[in-house]
C-alpha cells in the first residue's frame, strides 16, 4: 500500500491556494526554459567549435517549456510571466553584458552552472510532490538538465587555469542573486510542499560537485559559496 506524507496529504491540486503559488512557480519554470534556449544560442555563436552541440541543448530548453506549459494548463493555471520576467532580470542582465564582451566564461557560470544548478534542485525537490501530469514531465526534464551541466563543467575544467579569476568574480557577482530569488518563492513554494532548506541543500550540494568537477579545491569551494549567505 502506497503511504501518504503529511505533505501530500494536504496538497489539493485543484485548490485555488495551490494554483495561485502554481501561477507563479509555473511561470518562473516556463519564462527560465525560454531564457535557457536563448542563452544556449547566445552560447553557440560564442564557442563555435561546440555550435551544434549547443543547438541541440537550445533545442531541448525549448521542448522543456513546451513540457511546462502543458503543467499549467493541465491544471487550468495562466501563468504570471510578467513576475517571471522580474525574477530573472537580474541574472538575465548579466548574462546579456557578459555575452556582449564576450565573457563566455562568465556566461557559462551563469547559465551551465547557476541557472542549471537551480533548475536540477528544484525539480529534484518538485517531482515527489507535483500532480502526477507534471511529474511525468518533470521526471524526463530533469535528466536533461544533468547533461547541460555537464556541457559547462567539462568546458570550464578544459579551460581552468584561463577561467579560475573570472570563474570566482562572476561567482561573487551572481550567487546572491539566486540567493534573492530563493527568498522571493519560498512562500510559494512552501505552498507547493517544497521547502526552502531542501532547496538550498540540493542546489549547494550540486553547485559544490560542479565547481569541484572543474577544478577548485574543497577550500575554494567553501570561500565561493560563503558569497551566497551575504544576499
Ligand atoms: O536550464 C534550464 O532549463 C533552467 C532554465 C530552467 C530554470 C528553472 C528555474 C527553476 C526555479 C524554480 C524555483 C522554484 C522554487
Ligand atoms: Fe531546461
Ligand atoms: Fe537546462
Ligand atoms: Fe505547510
Amino acid at each position: 500500500m502506497q503511504q501518504l506524507t503529511d505533505q501530500s496529504k494536504e496538497l489539493d491540486f485543484k485548490s485555488e491556494t495551490y494554483k495561485d503559488a502554481y501561477s507563479r512557480i509555473n511561470a518562473i519554470v516556463i519564462e527560465g526554459e525560454q531564457e535557457a534556449h536563448e542563452n544556449y544560442i547566445t552560447l553557440s555563436q560564442l564557442l563555435p567549435e561546440s555550435h551544434d552541440e549547443l543547438i541541440r541543448l537550445s533545442k531541448m530548453e525549448s521542448r522543456h517549456k513546451k513540457g511546462f506549459e502543458a503543467c499549467g494548463r493541465n491544471l487550468q493555471v495562466t501563468p504570471d510571466l510578467q513576475f517571471a520576467k522580474e525574477f530573472f532580470s537580474g541574472l538575465h542582465q548579466n548574462f546579456q553584458t557578459a555575452a556582449a564582451e564576450g565573457k563566455v566564461v562568465t556566461c557559462l557560470l551563469i547559465q551551465s552552472l547557476i541557472i542549471e544548478c537551480f533548475a536540477i534542485a528544484a525539480y529534484n525537490i518538485y517531482i515527489p510532490v507535483a500532480d502526477d501530469f507534471a511529474r511525468k514531465i518533470t521526471e524526463g526534464v530533469v535528466k536533461e538538465e544533468y547533461s547541460h551541466l555537464n556541457f559547462g563543467e567539462v568546458w570550464l575544467k578544459e579551460h581552468f587555469t584561463e577561467a579560475k579569476a573570472e570563474l570566482e568574480q562572476a561567482n561573487r557577482q551572481n550567487l546572491p542573486i539566486v540567493w534573492r530569488m530563493l527568498n522571493q518563492v519560498e512562500g510559494d513554494a512552501h505552498t507547493m510542499a517544497m521547502e526552502k532548506d531542501a532547496l538550498v541543500e540540493d542546489f549547494m550540494i550540486q553547485y559544490g560537485e560542479a565547481l569541484s568537477n572543474i577544478g577548485f579545491t574543497t577550500r575554494d569551494i567553501m570561500r565561493l559559496s560563503a558569497y551566497g549567505l551575504i544576499a
